[in-house]
């Protein structure tokens, strides 16, 4: 109904009631936050035309006061995210584990606020930085919220929350020249890193792949921390969460990376925000190690460490559930920077361990957001609401929003019925995990805590080749950037306790003399789940969600354009027509195809993979564009797939791809495949469209030797 005329049809009372439930509700006018009607909002008052401004201009001040007062503090930490909204849904009930109400029933569908983001740089900093990413997670369960605050590395930097600020401090820019943005190489990073071991583990995640996304769609979750599950019984288990990207785990490569932050710094933003408006929407499973607490002194690493995973193979991940992102926020203001996530927001069924660095956090966020947010009735705004009644007696501060009714604000109460009142465990009531606790006062850590390197070790012998080389540059990036060479040298002898091989490795790239060879931690496992490539969660059978761009001219071959472009489209690709000048082109036989991008709002790196269509008069074009040619060679080199069909395959030739076969003359010759560079002559073109999509779904392709050879 018409909200006008109901309004009309309304008592006062209930007039006033639904305005304040909806203040927008008259939305046709502008107002002023009074609800008065404006006539001007663009020119101020003044005494004449020429005259002076009056102070009288209620909308003029009202209007500026606002715009005055409206950036909040960013977050101390992850200030730079994307949210999106969703649902969850358990597999099978998890009653022998928990009793939390929304992991029994897989019917139903329990809503989520999902915020990514990277760790260090400002709320404006680029999105393809090298860093760690957040991936919170708020449950709006029917028992309250439910905040699962993770990351996509599985471990941290620090044992302890005492050293957080110590560590924070020494990520951010430095203190003298706020230098450099969302960037960890740099001196103070490097130093603390050295003057803390226990940094040795999240550090060699950190310059791994895992640190350079593709996509926030493509990146695994992890809770970090050690949680419990506790059943209905009063049973506990220890847990850890995890998150599977239904697409499987992909990244970028650093020169890559490097480049978007300048093409398209919104490149992580952007790619969730489109993927969702287009409907492919992200979906990650998720999955729980567990623990029995007969089982907690079994392992050789303390369970309650953040710096240490407990290895797959040894405690397999149980898939119990499926997230889906399916609504982008509508304003990102309100929804993805006022989410106020807090470790310490919990559900029956679920409790904390006593992981010290769990601990520090339990106190941190809830602390954080009274000042990012203003005061303590941030849950009353609209995205940190729970869709659980809230009854309690905690009614005044800054900002507060409820009416609430009646006389009391206390309890036990005689004058209000006695109400609200605590519930039992049978009514929902929490109840606290009954551990027993006994011990000195003490500051000190368990033994185990103090193996810094053996699963460092273990990381860096899970890897493939491509990805210990990937770790070995980015040392090379990072620390090749410290001036202090004593800090250099002290990374060098900090990563010999890892491994030997890798100190040597790491020193060539740095300028200092390699010190001697330790040999490193004697750990020989291997984890091969903490591996991208070799992980039994990696997806390389699917191109969808890819984008592929085409590059293209006047006198381009249209059947070629259209049946790659088809057969793209079938397999859930998304592909761009690229060229010179934005506009039409048009095709040897006379049709025409629209341009989504030209060379300069686009790049080889905002793509997964290059197609180049035939068709004589395109690529004689092309052939003389050094922006063409780039926009290959850079994909080449970036190991990405290319496919090229008819006269395609002579930019390829012209872009001297190095130690690569083509498909020859002939039209009887097959399609060549040859290291991701898929080209075919003429007529076989679903064998063409076979091939190149299985090129793309593997995503990059790294027995490119001689990549380096060319230059991009
Ligand atoms: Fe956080 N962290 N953190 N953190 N963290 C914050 O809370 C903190 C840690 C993580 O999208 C802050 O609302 C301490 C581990 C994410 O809004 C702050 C310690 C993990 C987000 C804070 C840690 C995280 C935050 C800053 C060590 C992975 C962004 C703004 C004891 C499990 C949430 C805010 C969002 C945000 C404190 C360590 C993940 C200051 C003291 C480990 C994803 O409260």
């Amino acid at each position: 109904m018409d909200k006008k005329r109901l309004v009309n049809e309304k008592s006062k009372d209930e007039q006033l009631e639904m305005f304040r439930k909806d203040p927008e509700s008259e939305s046709e006018f502008l107002t002023t936050n009074q609800g008065v009607r404006v006539s001007n909002t663009d020119i101020s008052l003044k005494a004449g035309e020429r005259g002076p401004t009056l102070l009288e201009d209620f909308h003029l001040r009202e209007k500026i006061t606002h715009f005055d007062h409206e950036r909040i503090p960013e977050r101390v930490v992850h200030a730079r995210g994307s949210g999106a909204h969703g649902y969850f849904e358990v597999y099978e009930p998890m009653t022998e584990y928990t009793s939390a109400k929304f992991l029994q029933d897989p019917e139903k569908k329990t809503p989520v606020f999902v915020r990514f983001s990277t760790v260090i740089g400002f709320r404006g900093s680029a999105d393809t930085v090298r860093d760690v990413r957040g991936f919170a997670v708020k449950f709006y369960t029917e028992e309250g919220n439910y905040d699962l605050v993770g990351n996509n590395i599985p471990v941290f930097f620090i044992q302890d929350a005492m050293k957080f600020p110590d560590f924070v401090h020494a990520a951010k820019p430095e203190q003298d020249n706020q230098m450099p943005q969302a960037s960890t190489a740099h001196d103070t990073l490097w130093d603390f890193v050295t003057c803390h071991p226990e940094t040795a583990h999240m550090i060699m995640w950190a310059m791994s792949d895992r640190a350079i996304p593709r996509s926030y769609r493509m990146m695994e979750g992890f809770g970090v921390n050690t949680y419990r599950f506790v059943n209905a019984e009063g049973k506990g288990r220890f847990i850890k969460f995890h998150w599977k990207p239904l697409l499987g785990i992909h990244s970028l490569v650093w020169d890559e990376a490097q480049k978007i932050s300048g093409k398209d710094p919104d490149f992580h933003r952007r790619d969730l925000w489109e993927a969702i408006e287009m409907g492919d929407y992200p979906e990650y499973e998720f999955g729980v190690q567990v623990i029995e607490e007969e089982d907690e002194f079994k392992f050789d690493f303390d369970i309650l460490d953040a710096t240490k995973i407990w290895p797959e193979e040894e405690v397999p991940v149980k898939i119990i559930g499926k997230l889906t992102l399916n609504r982008n926020p509508d304003n990102f203001f309100a929804e993805t920077e006022q989410v106020a996530f807090c470790v310490s927001n919990i559900v029956p069924g679920i409790d904390f361990s006593n992981d010290p660095l769990l601990q520090g956090r339990l106190f941190s966020y809830l602390d954080t957001q009274l000042i990012r947010l203003g005061g303590p009735n941030f849950h009353e705004i609209p995205i940190n609401r729970p869709l659980a009644p809230i009854s309690n007696n905690q009614r005044e501060g800054y900002h507060r929003m409820t009416i609430n009714k009646g006389k009391t604000s206390y309890f036990p109460n005689s004058v209000g019925g006695n109400l609200p009142r605590p519930a039992s465990a049978e009514e929902g009531g929490y109840d606290n995990y009954m551990e027993k606790v006994e011990g000195k006062k003490i500051r000190e850590r368990s033994e185990k805590f103090k193996d810094f390197f053996s699963q460092a070790k273990l990381f860096w012998n899970s890897m493939s080749e491509p990805e210990k080389e990937h770790i070995i540059r980015a040392f090379h990036f990072e620390v090749g950037k410290v001036i202090d060479p004593e800090i250099r040298k002290a990374v060098v002898e900090l990563f010999n306790n890892v491994d030997g091989e890798l100190a040597i490795q790491i020193a060539k790239g740095v300028g200092i003399s390699a010190s001697e060879q330790k040999g490193g931690s004697p750990v020989t496992k291997e984890s091969p789940n903490v591996s991208q490539e070799r992980t039994e969660y990696a997806v390389k059978d699917t191109i969808k969600s890819r984008k592929i761009a085409i590059l293209a001219a006047d006198g381009y071959d249209h059947k070629d354009v259209s049946q790659v472009m088809q057969a793209l489209k079938g397999a859930g690709a998304h592909a761009d027509i690229i060229s010179k000048y934005r506009g039409m082109l048009k095709s040897s036989s006379g049709e025409k195809l629209e341009v989504d991008k030209n060379y300069l709002t686009a790049a080889s790196v905002m793509y997964d993979a290059v197609y180049v269509p035939g068709g004589k008069g395109s690529i004689d074009t092309l052939k003389m564009q050094g922006d063409a040619i780039h926009f290959v060679n850079e994909t080449f080199r970036h190991c990405k797939p290319l496919g090229a069909t008819g006269e395609g395959i002579e930019l390829f030739k012209v872009a001297n791809l190095p130690d690569i076969k083509f498909a020859g003359q002939k039209s009887t010759d097959k399609v060549v495949s040859d290291k991701g560079v898929v080209t075919v002559m003429k007529g076989d073109s679903s064998s063409f469209n076979d091939s190149f999509i299985v090129a793309i779904a593997k995503h990059r392709h790294w027995d490119r030797e001689k990549k380096e050879h060319v230059s991009a």
